[in-house]
């Protein structure tokens, strides 16, 4: 399916309750995506036109404990078409900053390799530790994930930290000028 008109997209993946519709609110600074404390929120892909130039494509969660087998494919086959989208410019991917890569981030981490995208990580809930064990685990996730310093970046919707450079991260993937 092609959005009309057309323009450069931007996929934001990760599991259930991660907070990427949060995320998506924060970075375009207004709610337009739902949000909500109990997983499984977003069910469908959610499209957003911002300021007519670019696309955020929100994904329902992976890794969605009450979610049925059926359901769990069915998303599955959602993210994978959108990764695979002709206009999609990179990958905004979400994983918890307090949490170790679950099974379903180790799916998508080959998901992610085997679809040559640009991938940003959005470490997310900064606000939910100190500032020293933030750093200490953008250190360790971006050595788990092997990504590069630019790639990764702790963020808080509740504070707005990372916030600025998440965008202008995202910027750079829209424009195809990648450091
Ligand atoms: N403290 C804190 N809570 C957050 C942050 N981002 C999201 N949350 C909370 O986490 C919960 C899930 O947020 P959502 O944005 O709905 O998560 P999601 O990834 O879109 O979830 P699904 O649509 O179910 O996949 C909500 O209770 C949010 O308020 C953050 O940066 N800090
Ligand atoms: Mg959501």
């Amino acid at each position: 399916m092609l959005l009309d008109p057309l323009l450069p997209e931007v996929a934001f993946v990760g599991r259930s309750n991660v907070g990427k519709s949060s995320l998506l609110n924060a970075l375009v600074g207004r709610r337009i995506a739902k949000t909500s404390g109990t997983p499984g929120k977003t069910r469908a892909l959610n499209v957003f036109l911002i300021d007519d130039s670019h696309y955020f494509l929100d994904l329902p969660g992976y890794g969605y404990a009450r979610a049925g087998k059926a359901q769990r494919a069915a998303f599955r086959g959602l993210v994978k078409h959108a990764l695979r989208r002709e206009r999609l410019r990179g990958v905004v991917w979400l994983l918890d900053i307090r949490h170790p890569l679950s099974t379903d981030d180790q799916a998508m981490q080959d998901a992610l390799a085997g679809e040559e995208k640009q991938v940003l990580a959005a470490l997310t809930k900064g606000d939910k530790l100190s500032s020293g064990k933030r750093g200490t685990r953008e250190r360790e996730l971006r050595e788990e994930l092997g990504l590069s310093d630019d790639q990764v970046v702790v963020t808080s919707a509740k504070t707005g930290e990372g916030i600025d450079d998440l965008k202008e991260a995202i910027a750079g993937l829209i424009s195809g000028v990648t450091k």
